[in-house]
């Protein structure tokens, strides 16, 4: 522990140093005042003993100055030592930022317990500080983890509906389009009924990971939205831009060549729903997501592995 000793008689401060060494700490010495607030910023000790007359400018003063130096959440104990021994002086050091005050001439007993006492304490708040440290790494992980799936590693619908909700206002704010591209796997079920629900679930973070590298486009974003289901948003993106995307998609799963001997292709395929608006005070953004999951329906009425479009999205009709 540094020890910081601003004190103006040089055989007092002698005497101080000596006491400390002798409890195995380091003593930083100081003549005056001055001395002392640049030693603290120097030097950043542990505790600061502190005498109040001092020639140039006296203890209570260095006192405020140490407390503007730190930083909010800092606090360095600060014992002051002094021969003026009215209730007001001790009133003075305290109110200056002091936290014990102690007559001179100083036991060598007393000063001893004092920095033991002190030294409790800045140890409690050190592993206080390293417990908050550990608790806001913590949340944020939480914070990270709760908005992801479990499954698939990519966001969740949770997170989505906020994504989306923030997106609809940025987006109405500059009067802009948005885009939602809506997937669904075809013939799931016969696959999980064909190679088990372990498989299903490896197909499904398969095409979650092809389906991630397609949307990195800057404010995009891809979510599960269900079971086999997944969703994007892409703000500032035009429905036939949407279209192309949610295209590169559908080839990218069905690129992937995931054998499924059961369904018409052979193998995994994905049908999309794309659905675009320009934000309105009076529209929904869940109304655009129900106009992608119409095209999704269609998609998967004409035969499945395309690219459906919901051609004109009118709030008031949904
Ligand atoms: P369609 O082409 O019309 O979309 O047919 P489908 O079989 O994909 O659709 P359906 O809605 O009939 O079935 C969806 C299936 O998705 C049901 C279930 O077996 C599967 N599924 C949903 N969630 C999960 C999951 O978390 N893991 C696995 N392995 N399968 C899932
Ligand atoms: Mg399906």
């Amino acid at each position: 522990m540094k020890i910081l000793v601003i004190e103006d008689s040089r055989s007092s401060l002698k005497l101080l140093c000596d006491h400390i060494r002798k409890m195995y700490f380091q003593p930083i010495p100081a003549e005056t005042g001055h001395q002392g607030v640049d030693l603290f910023l120097k030097e950043r000790p542990d505790l600061v003993l502190l005498d109040v007359v001092m020639p140039d400018i006296d203890g209570f003063e260095v006192a405020r100055q140490i407390r503007q130096i730190e930083t909010p959440g800092e606090w360095t104990p600060i014992i002051f030592l002094s021969s003026l021994n009215k209730d007001q002086d001790i009133e003075r050091g305290i109110a200056a930022g002091g936290d014990d005050y102690l007559l001179k001439p100083v036991s060598e007993v007393v000063l001893g317990a004092k920095i033991r006492a002190m030294q409790r304490i800045l140890q409690m708040r050190q592993s206080l500080v390293v417990l908050t440290r550990k608790l806001d790494n913590a949340n944020q992980e939480l914070k990270r983890l709760t908005s992801l799936d479990g499954l698939t590693g990519i966001a969740n619908r949770r997170h989505f509906d906020a994504v989306l909700l923030r997106e609809w206002r940025r987006a109405m704010r500059i009067g802009e389009e948005l885009s939602i591209i809506m997937a669904d796997i075809d013939f799931f079920k016969l696959y999980n009924d064909t190679y088990g629900h372990q498989n299903g679930d490896e197909c499904l973070r398969q095409i979650a990971q092809a389906l991630s590298h397609t949307t990195d486009r800057g404010g995009d974003l891809l979510a599960r939205y269900g079971g086999e289901e997944f969703i994007a948003v892409l703000p500032g993106t035009s429905l036939s831009g949407a279209s192309f995307v949610a295209e590169q998609m559908r080839k990218t799963v069905s690129d992937l060549r995931i054998p499924h001997p059961g369904a018409p292709f052979g193998h995994i395929t994905t049908s999309f729903g794309v659905a675009s608006a320009v934000a309105m005070p009076e529209t929904d953004p869940q109304d655009l997501v129900g106009a992608a999951d119409l095209a999704l329906y269609k998609a998967k009425h004409l035969g499945r592995n395309q690219v459906c479009q919901t051609l004109s999205f009118d709030p008031q009709e949904n």
